[in-house]
């Protein structure tokens, strides 16, 4: 009856289901939500893992330590985990530039003494994934940007962080979150490609990986699917932000499902290891804002929603891949045989250059490609 449990490792942010509906067009429609509140309604509704930005939580004041202790045992009362933990370096004027990349050193040091004290935090709540999220890390305008500086300090304060991690013993790993753009006209680190690149440059590369956002990838166009199954490949998909998004336009942050749906059925596909692939195992992390139409009582509707799309597509995508007759379709269309090495094991380069191939009944050769593709709509349109 896709009611979720413990075993189906949910999680959502603070920030999701307590956004109050400020826009820019307007302020805020709902009122502020209780982290201890909503903790508990969390683990109501079914979620495993609750996590949040220190400003989310935790007001940099005399405060601190009471609110963070109320918290801790709001947390361990409801038996969620606080799976990650991320700082907010988007939201006060002082990031206005950019934080650890801004042009200005002050604030680049300001935002790394940040980051710091909440790696500090997130330890000492168990957190083992640490979000960075450089929403206004980028420019809008040319040449007011470094580009080439600004990766290097990025990679110096990512390699500042991990060696700190690792002097304190942290069992942690950072997580980059790209995105193409919003609030910065355009956003370094832009997709999850870019991402992965920068992370090879890394003094410690094992210790960093992505935390991809589905309408972050789809606002620039591309495959959700495909970016996280690459970031699989590499060993990198170390967290996940599920979501909707319609197309190229504004950051939606619909509930999962809504939005690109089919999307969402091959994205769910990709996480359980598509063809026989490796799968990813950690939390499945919504990171969705309640569209500011609704009170309250819409907020609990929309999370909900967010956890029944996902365990409806999971078992969507498990038919779907028992079928018999899409076993068939998918050798038909011949998808176990791009698992073959294109050269044998030791073969001379001469016998594949100097092999004939008629490449006209090659290209007249059929790849049962749609039929495959309509047995995964049927699927999902709940006709098979
Ligand atoms: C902010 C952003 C999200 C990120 C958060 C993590 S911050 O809410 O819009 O996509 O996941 O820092
Ligand atoms: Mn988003
Ligand atoms: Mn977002
Ligand atoms: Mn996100």
């Amino acid at each position: 009856d896709y009611t979720p449990t413990p075993d189906d490792k949910f999680s959502f942010g603070l920030w999701t289901v307590g956004w109050e509906g400020v826009d820019v067009f307007g302020p805020a429609s709902r009122a502020p939500l209780d982290p201890v509140a909503a903790t508990e309604r969390l683990a109501e509704i079914g979620a495993a893992g609750v996590t949040f930005h220190d400003d989310d939580l935790v007001p940099d004041d005399g405060t601190r330590e009471a609110v963070l202790e109320r918290f801790a045992k709001a947390v361990a009362a409801s038996g969620l985990t606080v799976e990650m933990v991320t700082t907010n370096l988007f939201g006060h004027p002082v990031f206005k530039e950019g934080g650890l990349t801004a042009n200005n050193r002050d604030v680049r040091r300001y935002a790394l003494a940040k980051v710091l004290r909440n790696v500090d935090l997130a330890a000492s709540l168990g957190a083992q994934t640490f979000v960075l999220w450089g929403g206004r890390e980028g420019a809008e305008h040319g040449g007011s940007k470094n580009v080439q500086a600004a990766l290097d300090r990025y990679a110096e304060s990512l390699n500042v962080v991990c060696r700190y991690v690792r002097e304190q013993g942290y069992d942690m790993r950072l997580a980059l979150e790209p995105k193409p753009n919003e609030p910065r006209g355009d956003i370094l680190l832009p997709t999850i490609g870019h991402a992965l690149a920068l992370i090879g440059e890394l003094e410690h590369p094992e210790m960093v990986g992505l935390n991809p956002e589905v309408g972050h990838e789809e606002m620039a166009g591309l495959n959700f699917a495909h970016g996280i199954t690459q970031a699989l490949w590499h060993d990198k998909l170390f967290h996940v932000d599920l979501n909707g998004q319609h197309g190229p336009r504004f950051d939606q942050d619909l509930r999962f499902g809504a939005g690109n749906l089919r999307g969402a059925f091959w994205t769910v596909d990709a996480l359980l290891g598509g063809s026989a692939g490796r799968a990813y195992d950690g939390y499945v992390h919504f990171d969705f804002k309640p569209p500011r139409v609704e009170a309250e009582d819409g907020v609990w509707e929309s999370a909900r929603g967010c956890m029944r799309n996902y365990l409806v597509l999971r078992e969507k995508v498990r038919a779907f891949r028992a079928d018999p007759a899409v076993v068939e379709a998918l050798a038909a269309a011949g998808v176990e045989e791009l698992s073959t090495p294109t050269l044998a094991e030791g073969e001379p380069l001469a016998s594949v250059r100097e092999a004939s191939y008629d490449i006209e009944a090659l290209g007249r050769r059929s790849v049962a490609m749609e039929a495959l593709d309509q047995l995964a709509l049927d699927h999902l349109l709940g006709v098979r």
